[in-house]
């Protein structure tokens, strides 16, 4: 295959006179026919749907270049033609259709899926503006709409439509398709169901419209601010979009296969991520039932298809829909979720396990973990959670469903395509069998005590820290130092997260070093995280933040040896520059509060050290890694959730007791951040923090100081620390997404 020939007649042109975004135009269509190419043919029986509200696919040039083997080939011809593959990778715009960790899992195993050749779509909304766009202005979060469609061609248009029944009107609906290409395999499908008459026009001003427009408003939004009724509508409207668009797509391919119906797991089986496509339950019943099959059977059919994934405890996570929204929203669904929920009464006289609650309230997990046949957690602590606490009264009569299934990243773009240099050190060390058996980085380990391949690892952060450096430079005009400790914390910003505590930390720091306590090694501290729109406190801990950074970049007494920065609009792109070039990563949510995390996977893979609490899969990485080569601290899951169920944690206790902590709360209302930040928001977190502190920073603030102070210490043994880093490199295998949908596959999906 001459690929300089192929690219240059999708050019109509030289290579070399063509503009960046001619060439990437010309490379998605190659890449595109070279997918189809690959289109998985055999017709299997059994297929997988995963349903989920978001797939975080990040940018796909590149990473369909990787996946087909010829990224080098490809960047070797651009650059004999004086081109730069990294220049027209700017060219694309980031599909914006995911909001955090849930959403950047399924573009992961939706990659791991192809890879390992099984038959499986996702299915989804193609969202216009996706999740907003986040801006700073006057040291605020600012939201505008995110463009992305328009230069991104991946996006095929389908002759599939259907026309989905609401109450009084009638949406017609549009298929979209983006190919998953997967390493050295078969190319499955992204199905993006969009309505025909959206109009982009009608958001103004950043990111508000008509909430009750549905005809044109349907898939403009992830995520619509919810905080009124016509938000909550508009969600169910939403959610009952995507899954009765699934449903009867499902159906359709289902029944071209040969299945009677009366067959369907034979044909499908379908993962629901999350309690958003829940409806799918209820509509699949609904469609069975108007094709002539009995209630009761299709009840039964539809268990035996589906599965659900849990990716949270947090309470408010867990969704649950006035039944008066659904009736106004989906009333063909009521007498089905009422059906549901008389047969759970008739079973059990158990109220906590009911589908409609005493206010008249639909639990969307309880329809879940009664009508599929898998209930999953995504790692071994939060399954445990699931069982013993949380769900506990479910677990008690369905043991036989629950099970775990920790979490995973792919390797093909948090590894190779991410960090260049580190895999082709990998790659000369061990070969190349780690790419797909993600196990071999194991042997690794063996070059712990090479002083050769240590200095290496160390080169090749600095080279990574230097990329980031001049990244910041030219996205957002910020200069870093390449010789400071890069510390990350990325993330959605939510409380129970704790980004709050990290920046009480910065404020330690400030402090110390206005007294006088220079750091050995200046410390750059990172924050990247979008704020919901509606959630104030998460706001006003971005405002801190950005004060913070203000403050102290104009203080020259501080600024040498102190550096905050909070990177605008955090995405899959900028992720991509920030952790190879990190060295400490932060994974400081509360414990029992974090399901998993696999930002914290991505990071030990490219060889930063954990500090971190024993929650989610830090767990997990801590058992792996061993003691020595990870930093926890704070409370334990069991005292944490102890302290919630005796109601006996109170953050006054510890501002009054504690003089050092007492002095860094009180300095969010000082007169040198008054100076830069606004009043109402910082007292407004300053209360918060002293009076609720509902996910207990102050009680684990003394050891996250603690610990932190060590990890900087321990930094300057550069020897010891680059061990360390190859250890947790060779013990990262594990979280390979392959070895996770290896295990669905084997113990939820069995395909093939
Ligand atoms: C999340 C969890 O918070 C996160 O811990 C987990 O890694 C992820 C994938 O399982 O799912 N749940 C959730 O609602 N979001 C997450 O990221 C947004």
């Amino acid at each position: 295959m001459n690929l300089s020939r192929i690219l240059k007649s999708k050019c109509n042109k030289d290579i070399s006179s063509c503009s960046n975004e001619e060439i990437y135009f010309a490379l998605l269509e190659m890449v595109q026919e070279f997918g189809e190419n690959k289109v998985n043919e055999r017709q299997d029986k059994k297929k997988l749907y995963y349903i989920s509200a978001e797939f975080l696919i990040g940018k796909l040039l590149s990473n369909n270049l990787i996946n087909l083997g010829i990224y080098d080939e490809i960047k070797g011809i651009l650059n004999d033609n004086g081109k730069s593959i990294s220049e027209i990778e700017e060219v694309e715009p980031e599909p914006s259709l995911g909001n955090g960790g849930l959403g950047r899992l399924a573009a992961c195993f939706l990659d791991s899926i192809a890879t390992l050749g099984l038959p499986g779509d996702g299915i989804g909304l193609n969202y216009h503006f996706g999740l907003f766009k986040q801006l700073f202005k006057n040291n605020l979060q600012n939201e505008e709409i995110n463009e992305w469609i328009e230069k991104q061609s991946c996006l095929k248009k389908t002759d599939v439509t259907y026309n989905i029944d609401f109450d009084g009107f009638t949406l017609s609906s549009r298929l979209y398709d983006i190919n998953i290409t997967g390493y050295n395999n078969a190319t499955n499908k992204l199905h993006l169901f969009d309505v025909e008459t959206v109009d982009e026009t009608i958001v103004n001003d950043g990111i508000n419209f008509d909430k009750e427009d549905i005809k044109k408003n349907l898939t403009l939004f992830l995520y619509p601010d919810d905080s009124d009724e016509k938000g909550h509508l508009l969600r169910i409207y939403q959610q009952y979009f995507m899954v009765s668009n699934g449903a009867r797509f499902i159906l359709d391919e289902c029944i071209a296969k040969g299945s009677n119906l009366h067959d369907l797991y034979d044909y499908a089986v379908i993962q629901i991520n999350d309690t958003h496509p829940t409806m799918v339950i209820p509509e699949l019943i609904r469609l069975l039932v108007e094709k002539g099959i009995e209630m009761d059977e299709a009840i039964e059919i539809v268990s035996k298809t589906c599965a659900y994934t849990n990716h949270t405890i947090l309470a408010e996570a867990l969704e649950k829909w006035p039944i008066a929204y659904l009736e106004k929203a989906v009333p063909q669904l009521i007498p089905i979720i009422k059906e549901l929920d008389k047969k759970v009464r008739a079973k059990y006289d158990e109220e906590s396990l009911y589908i409609i609650d005493k206010n008249k309230n639909v639990h969307m997990a309880h329809i879940d973990i009664h009508y599929t046949f898998s209930v999953n957690g995504v790692a071994s602590l939060h399954t445990d959670i699931l069982k013993n606490n949380e769900l506990n009264n479910f677990y008690k009569i369905y043991p036989e469903k629950f099970n775990n299934k920790t979490n995973g990243i792919t390797f093909r773009r948090w590894l190779m395509h991410c960090n260049p240099e580190l895999t082709k050190l990998i790659e000369k060390l061990i070969g190349n069998g780690f790419k797909v058996d993600a196990e071999k980085l194991q042997d690794l380990i063996k070059y712990v005590d090479d002083k050769e391949v240590l200095q290496q690892l160390l080169d090749i952060k600095q080279e990574n820290k230097i990329r980031l450096k001049n990244y910041l430079k030219k996205v957002q005009n910020i200069d870093i130092d390449e010789n400071s400790i890069f510390d990350i914390q990325i993330k959605r910003l939510h409380e129970y997260k704790r980004q709050q505590m990290n920046a009480l930390y910065v404020i330690y720091k400030y402090l110390q070093i206005k007294k006088g306590n220079i750091p050995t090694t200046p410390i750059t501290v990172i924050f990247g995280a979008k704020a919901a729109p509606a959630y104030i406190i998460a706001k006003d801990i971005i405002h801190l933040i950005l004060c913070l950074q203000e403050l102290i970049e104009n203080d020259d007494e501080v600024n040498k040896h102190l550096k905050v920065v909070m990177v605008e609009n955090y995405n899959v792109t900028s992720a991509e520059k920030l952790i190879p070039a990190c060295d400490i990563s932060e994974q400081i949510s509360l414990a029992s509060k974090e399901a998993s995390g696999t930002g914290n996977m991505k990071f030990m893979l490219n060889g930063a050290l954990t500090l971190g609490t024993e929650d989610g899969a830090n767990v997990e990485i801590h058992e792996l890694v061993g003691e020595e080569n990870i930093f926890i601290f704070g409370e334990s899951s069991d005292n944490v959730i102890k302290h919630y169920e005796d109601g006996d944690y109170d953050p006054l206790d510890f501002y009054i007791k504690n003089k050092n902590i007492k002095e860094v709360v009180d300095f969010i209302v000082s007169d040198d951040l008054m100076n830069v930040g606004c009043e109402e928001n910082l007292i407004r977190l300053y209360k918060e923090i002293m009076r609720k502190d509902w996910f207990m920073g102050l009680l684990d603030f003394q050891s996250y100081c603690y610990k932190k102070e060590k990890l900087f210490k321990e930094y300057e043994n550069r020897e010891k620390w680059s061990k360390r880093m190859l250890v947790n490199i060779s013990k990262a295998g594990y979280f390979s997404s392959d070895r996770t949908i290896t295990e669905y596959n084997n113990d939820i999906w069995k395909l093939r």
